[in-house]
Protein backbone atom coordinates (compact mmCIF):
# COMPACT_ATOMS: atom_id res chain seq x y z
CA UNK A 1 0.00 0.00 0.00
CA UNK A 2 1.51 3.13 -0.67
CA UNK A 3 0.72 6.15 1.13
CA UNK A 4 -1.02 9.36 0.75
CA UNK A 5 -0.21 11.20 3.74
CA UNK A 6 1.89 14.57 3.80
CA UNK A 7 5.14 13.76 3.92
CA UNK A 8 8.08 15.86 5.24
CA UNK A 9 10.45 14.08 2.95
CA UNK A 10 9.26 12.89 -0.58
CA UNK A 11 9.02 9.23 -1.90
CA UNK A 12 10.87 8.21 -4.37
CA UNK A 13 10.09 6.73 -7.46
CA UNK A 14 12.43 5.59 -9.71
CA UNK A 15 12.29 5.17 -13.55
CA UNK A 16 12.37 1.84 -15.10
CA UNK A 17 11.36 2.76 -18.96
CA UNK A 18 10.99 -0.37 -21.01
CA UNK A 19 11.32 1.52 -24.13
CA UNK A 20 13.55 1.62 -27.02
CA UNK A 21 12.98 5.43 -27.71
CA UNK A 22 12.67 7.50 -24.41
CA UNK A 23 14.61 10.02 -24.53
CA UNK A 24 16.78 9.76 -21.53
CA UNK A 25 17.31 6.44 -21.34
CA UNK A 26 15.96 4.26 -24.83
CA UNK A 27 17.05 1.27 -25.08
CA UNK A 28 19.11 0.60 -21.68
CA UNK A 29 16.50 -1.88 -20.33
CA UNK A 30 14.17 -3.05 -23.33
CA UNK A 31 14.86 -6.46 -22.21
CA UNK A 32 12.38 -7.53 -19.72
CA UNK A 33 15.09 -8.98 -17.74
CA UNK A 34 17.71 -5.88 -17.94
CA UNK A 35 14.70 -3.79 -16.65
CA UNK A 36 13.70 -5.67 -13.94
CA UNK A 37 17.62 -5.93 -12.65
CA UNK A 38 17.54 -1.91 -12.99
CA UNK A 39 14.52 -1.89 -10.75
CA UNK A 40 15.89 -3.94 -8.29
CA UNK A 41 18.98 -1.55 -8.34
CA UNK A 42 17.32 1.67 -8.05
CA UNK A 43 15.02 -0.17 -4.72
CA UNK A 44 18.98 -0.76 -3.66
CA UNK A 45 19.76 2.45 -3.77
CA UNK A 46 16.74 3.60 -2.10
CA UNK A 47 13.64 4.07 -4.44
CA UNK A 48 10.16 3.63 -2.58
CA UNK A 49 8.63 2.52 -5.35
CA UNK A 50 9.05 2.15 -9.07
CA UNK A 51 7.47 3.27 -12.24
CA UNK A 52 7.28 0.79 -15.58
CA UNK A 53 6.43 2.37 -18.55
CA UNK A 54 6.18 0.77 -21.88
CA UNK A 55 5.59 3.73 -24.28
CA UNK A 56 8.16 6.82 -24.78
CA UNK A 57 6.26 10.00 -24.47
CA UNK A 58 9.41 12.57 -25.38
CA UNK A 59 8.50 15.26 -28.10
CA UNK A 60 7.37 13.40 -31.24
CA UNK A 61 7.37 10.02 -30.20
CA UNK A 62 4.68 7.45 -31.95
CA UNK A 63 2.70 5.07 -29.80
CA UNK A 64 3.43 1.11 -29.44
CA UNK A 65 0.60 -0.81 -30.84
CA UNK A 66 -1.21 -2.19 -27.63
CA UNK A 67 -0.16 -5.50 -27.59
CA UNK A 68 3.14 -4.43 -27.78
CA UNK A 69 3.56 -1.93 -24.79
CA UNK A 70 1.75 -5.15 -23.05
CA UNK A 71 4.49 -7.46 -24.38
CA UNK A 72 7.14 -4.58 -22.37
CA UNK A 73 5.82 -4.20 -19.14
CA UNK A 74 3.95 -6.99 -17.62
CA UNK A 75 6.61 -9.30 -16.95
CA UNK A 76 8.32 -6.43 -15.45
CA UNK A 77 5.42 -5.65 -13.28
CA UNK A 78 4.77 -8.75 -12.25
CA UNK A 79 8.54 -9.80 -10.96
CA UNK A 80 8.87 -6.55 -9.01
CA UNK A 81 5.50 -6.69 -7.54
CA UNK A 82 6.26 -10.68 -6.95
CA UNK A 83 9.19 -9.53 -5.00
CA UNK A 84 7.25 -6.73 -2.51
CA UNK A 85 8.23 -3.85 -4.81
CA UNK A 86 5.55 -1.18 -4.81
CA UNK A 87 5.48 -0.79 -8.55
CA UNK A 88 3.50 2.03 -10.65
CA UNK A 89 2.74 1.79 -14.06
CA UNK A 90 3.01 4.51 -16.60
CA UNK A 91 0.56 4.38 -19.10
CA UNK A 92 -2.16 6.34 -20.82
CA UNK A 93 -3.97 2.83 -21.46
CA UNK A 94 -6.93 1.16 -19.17
CA UNK A 95 -5.97 -1.98 -20.85
CA UNK A 96 -2.79 -1.97 -19.79
CA UNK A 97 -3.45 -0.12 -16.90
CA UNK A 98 -5.91 -3.33 -15.83
CA UNK A 99 -3.29 -5.89 -16.86
CA UNK A 100 -0.70 -4.11 -14.65
CA UNK A 101 -3.21 -3.92 -11.67
CA UNK A 102 -3.70 -7.88 -12.15
CA UNK A 103 0.13 -8.23 -12.30
CA UNK A 104 0.85 -6.48 -8.91
CA UNK A 105 0.87 -2.60 -9.40
CA UNK A 106 -0.11 -0.55 -6.81
CA UNK A 107 -0.40 3.04 -8.71
CA UNK A 108 -1.70 3.95 -11.96
CA UNK A 109 0.41 7.14 -13.57
CA UNK A 110 -1.38 8.13 -16.66
CA UNK A 111 0.41 11.21 -18.50
CA UNK A 112 -2.76 12.09 -19.94
CA UNK A 113 -4.39 12.03 -16.69
CA UNK A 114 -7.76 10.01 -18.26
CA UNK A 115 -7.89 11.43 -21.50
CA UNK A 116 -6.36 9.83 -23.59
CA UNK A 117 -8.56 6.61 -23.18
CA UNK A 118 -12.00 6.90 -21.99
CA UNK A 119 -11.81 3.59 -19.89
CA UNK A 120 -9.26 5.06 -17.62
CA UNK A 121 -10.96 6.41 -15.09
CA UNK A 122 -13.67 3.41 -14.65
CA UNK A 123 -10.50 1.01 -14.76
CA UNK A 124 -8.74 3.13 -11.40
CA UNK A 125 -12.03 4.20 -9.98
CA UNK A 126 -12.94 -0.35 -9.68
CA UNK A 127 -9.50 -0.58 -8.43
CA UNK A 128 -9.90 2.18 -5.85
CA UNK A 129 -5.86 2.40 -6.07
CA UNK A 130 -3.86 6.05 -6.34
CA UNK A 131 -3.78 7.51 -9.02
CA UNK A 132 -1.81 10.03 -11.05
CA UNK A 133 -3.32 13.25 -12.81
CA UNK A 134 -0.40 14.78 -14.77
CA UNK A 135 -1.34 17.70 -16.56
CA UNK A 136 -1.63 17.03 -20.48
CA UNK A 137 -2.62 18.51 -23.45
CA UNK A 138 -2.42 16.65 -25.92
CA UNK A 139 -0.13 13.59 -27.36
CA UNK A 140 3.87 13.83 -28.47
CA UNK A 141 3.52 14.16 -31.79
CA UNK A 142 1.87 17.77 -31.86
CA UNK A 143 1.99 18.57 -27.92
CA UNK A 144 4.64 21.03 -27.88
CA UNK A 145 2.64 23.08 -29.97
CA UNK A 146 -0.23 23.37 -27.22
CA UNK A 147 3.10 25.50 -25.43
CA UNK A 148 1.21 28.19 -25.15
CA UNK A 149 -0.64 29.72 -22.29
CA UNK A 150 -1.87 33.60 -20.65
CA UNK A 151 0.30 32.57 -16.89
CA UNK A 152 1.56 29.12 -17.13
CA UNK A 153 0.94 28.07 -13.03
CA UNK A 154 -2.91 29.34 -12.89
CA UNK A 155 -3.64 27.75 -16.52
CA UNK A 156 -2.39 24.67 -15.39
CA UNK A 157 -3.75 24.68 -11.83
CA UNK A 158 -7.51 25.33 -13.67
CA UNK A 159 -6.85 22.69 -16.22
CA UNK A 160 -5.90 20.08 -13.27
CA UNK A 161 -8.69 21.29 -10.98
CA UNK A 162 -11.07 20.81 -13.87
CA UNK A 163 -9.52 17.05 -14.70
CA UNK A 164 -10.47 16.38 -11.11
CA UNK A 165 -13.80 17.18 -10.98
CA UNK A 166 -14.34 15.10 -14.80
CA UNK A 167 -12.75 11.95 -12.99
CA UNK A 168 -14.73 12.32 -9.70
CA UNK A 169 -18.19 12.42 -11.79
CA UNK A 170 -16.62 8.98 -13.16
CA UNK A 171 -16.68 7.40 -9.77
CA UNK A 172 -12.68 7.96 -9.20
CA UNK A 173 -12.33 9.03 -5.53
CA UNK A 174 -10.68 11.82 -4.35
CA UNK A 175 -8.62 11.08 -1.82
CA UNK A 176 -6.66 9.03 -4.50
CA UNK A 177 -5.59 11.27 -6.90
CA UNK A 178 -1.97 12.33 -7.02
CA UNK A 179 -1.24 15.63 -9.49
CA UNK A 180 1.59 16.21 -11.54
CA UNK A 181 2.02 19.50 -13.12
CA UNK A 182 3.99 17.63 -16.10
CA UNK A 183 7.31 18.94 -17.04
CA UNK A 184 8.04 18.65 -20.48
CA UNK A 185 4.34 18.03 -21.30
CA UNK A 186 3.20 21.06 -23.66
CA UNK A 187 5.53 23.37 -21.91
CA UNK A 188 8.69 25.18 -23.31
CA UNK A 189 11.57 25.73 -20.88
CA UNK A 190 10.20 28.96 -19.34
CA UNK A 191 7.09 27.42 -18.75
CA UNK A 192 8.81 24.40 -16.75
CA UNK A 193 10.88 27.26 -14.57
CA UNK A 194 7.97 28.98 -13.81
CA UNK A 195 5.90 26.02 -12.33
CA UNK A 196 8.97 24.91 -10.41
CA UNK A 197 8.95 28.22 -8.81
CA UNK A 198 5.04 28.05 -8.11
CA UNK A 199 5.04 24.45 -6.32
CA UNK A 200 3.49 26.02 -3.75
CA UNK A 201 0.05 27.10 -5.85
CA UNK A 202 0.27 23.79 -6.80
CA UNK A 203 0.11 21.51 -3.92
CA UNK A 204 -2.66 24.14 -2.71
CA UNK A 205 -4.69 22.00 -4.50
CA UNK A 206 -4.78 19.84 -1.82
CA UNK A 207 -3.91 16.48 -3.63
CA UNK A 208 -0.58 15.12 -2.99
CA UNK A 209 2.18 16.43 -5.62
CA UNK A 210 4.16 14.64 -7.64
CA UNK A 211 7.12 15.98 -9.56
CA UNK A 212 8.66 14.73 -12.80
CA UNK A 213 11.49 16.86 -13.98
CA UNK A 214 14.31 14.39 -14.07
CA UNK A 215 16.60 14.72 -16.98
CA UNK A 216 14.29 17.04 -18.71
CA UNK A 217 15.68 19.34 -21.71
CA UNK A 218 15.11 22.36 -19.62
CA UNK A 219 17.74 21.18 -16.94
CA UNK A 220 20.11 20.20 -20.27
CA UNK A 221 19.76 23.65 -21.45
CA UNK A 222 21.07 25.66 -18.22
CA UNK A 223 24.32 26.93 -19.12
CA UNK A 224 24.29 26.70 -22.49
CA UNK A 225 24.73 29.65 -25.04
CA UNK A 226 21.37 30.34 -26.54
CA UNK A 227 21.23 27.98 -29.59
CA UNK A 228 23.69 25.00 -28.37
CA UNK A 229 22.57 21.24 -28.41
CA UNK A 230 21.26 20.79 -24.57
CA UNK A 231 23.51 18.61 -22.43
CA UNK A 232 23.16 14.86 -22.80
CA UNK A 233 20.12 13.67 -21.05
CA UNK A 234 22.63 11.53 -18.56
CA UNK A 235 24.14 14.29 -17.93
CA UNK A 236 21.28 15.93 -16.36
CA UNK A 237 21.38 14.29 -13.15
CA UNK A 238 23.01 16.52 -10.77
CA UNK A 239 20.50 19.37 -11.92
CA UNK A 240 17.71 16.58 -11.21
CA UNK A 241 19.01 16.51 -7.54
CA UNK A 242 19.09 19.92 -7.13
CA UNK A 243 15.20 20.07 -8.59
CA UNK A 244 14.79 17.14 -6.10
CA UNK A 245 15.74 19.00 -2.91
CA UNK A 246 13.59 22.19 -3.95
CA UNK A 247 10.66 19.75 -4.38
CA UNK A 248 11.09 18.63 -0.71
CA UNK A 249 11.46 21.99 0.41
CA UNK A 250 8.18 23.17 -1.55
CA UNK A 251 5.93 20.27 -0.26
CA UNK A 252 6.33 17.61 -3.14
CA UNK A 253 4.67 13.81 -1.68
CA UNK A 254 7.04 12.42 -4.66
CA UNK A 255 9.55 12.89 -6.99
CA UNK A 256 10.25 10.85 -10.28
CA UNK A 257 13.88 10.25 -11.33
CA UNK A 258 16.26 8.31 -13.03
CA UNK A 259 19.36 8.53 -10.62
CA UNK A 260 17.56 7.69 -7.53
CA UNK A 261 21.33 7.84 -5.25
CA UNK A 262 21.61 11.59 -6.35
CA UNK A 263 18.15 12.11 -5.25
CA UNK A 264 18.35 10.26 -2.09
CA UNK A 265 21.51 12.75 -1.06
CA UNK A 266 19.62 16.07 -2.16
CA UNK A 267 16.74 14.71 0.09
CA UNK A 268 19.13 13.65 3.09
CA UNK A 269 20.46 17.30 2.75
CA UNK A 270 16.73 18.89 2.71
CA UNK A 271 15.87 16.90 5.63
CA UNK A 272 18.90 18.11 7.68
CA UNK A 273 17.86 21.32 6.66
CA UNK A 274 14.80 20.84 8.16
CA UNK A 275 13.67 22.28 11.70
CA UNK A 276 12.66 19.46 13.71
CA UNK A 277 9.23 19.22 14.69
CA UNK A 278 8.20 18.92 18.33
CA UNK A 279 8.03 15.12 18.46
CA UNK A 280 11.26 14.73 16.43
CA UNK A 281 13.52 17.67 18.95
N1 LIG B 1 7.56 12.16 -17.55
C1 LIG B 1 7.81 11.16 -18.42
C2 LIG B 1 7.10 9.94 -18.33
N2 LIG B 1 6.16 9.76 -17.38
N3 LIG B 1 4.97 10.56 -15.52
C3 LIG B 1 4.69 11.54 -14.67
N4 LIG B 1 3.74 11.36 -13.73
N5 LIG B 1 5.34 12.74 -14.71
C4 LIG B 1 6.30 13.00 -15.63
O1 LIG B 1 6.84 14.12 -15.63
C5 LIG B 1 6.61 11.98 -16.58
C6 LIG B 1 5.91 10.75 -16.49
C7 LIG B 1 8.85 11.34 -19.48
O2 LIG B 1 10.11 11.10 -18.98
P1 LIG B 1 10.91 9.72 -19.22
O3 LIG B 1 10.90 9.43 -20.70
O4 LIG B 1 12.26 9.94 -18.71
O5 LIG B 1 10.22 8.63 -18.47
Amino acid sequence: MISLAPRSRPLVMGVVNVTPDSFSDGGEWFEPEAAIAHGRELIAAGADLIDVGGESTRPGAERPPLEEELRRVVPVVKALAAEGTAVSIDTMRAAVAAAALDSGAALVNDVSGGQADGEMAAVVAQAGIPFVVMHWRAHSTTMQSQAVYGDVVSDVCAELTARVETLKDSGVHSDQIILDPGFGFSKTAEHNWALLRHLDALVALGHPLLVGTSRKAFLGRLGRPAGAEPRPATERDLTTAVTSFHSARHGAWAVRVHDVAATVQALDVADALREPTEKES
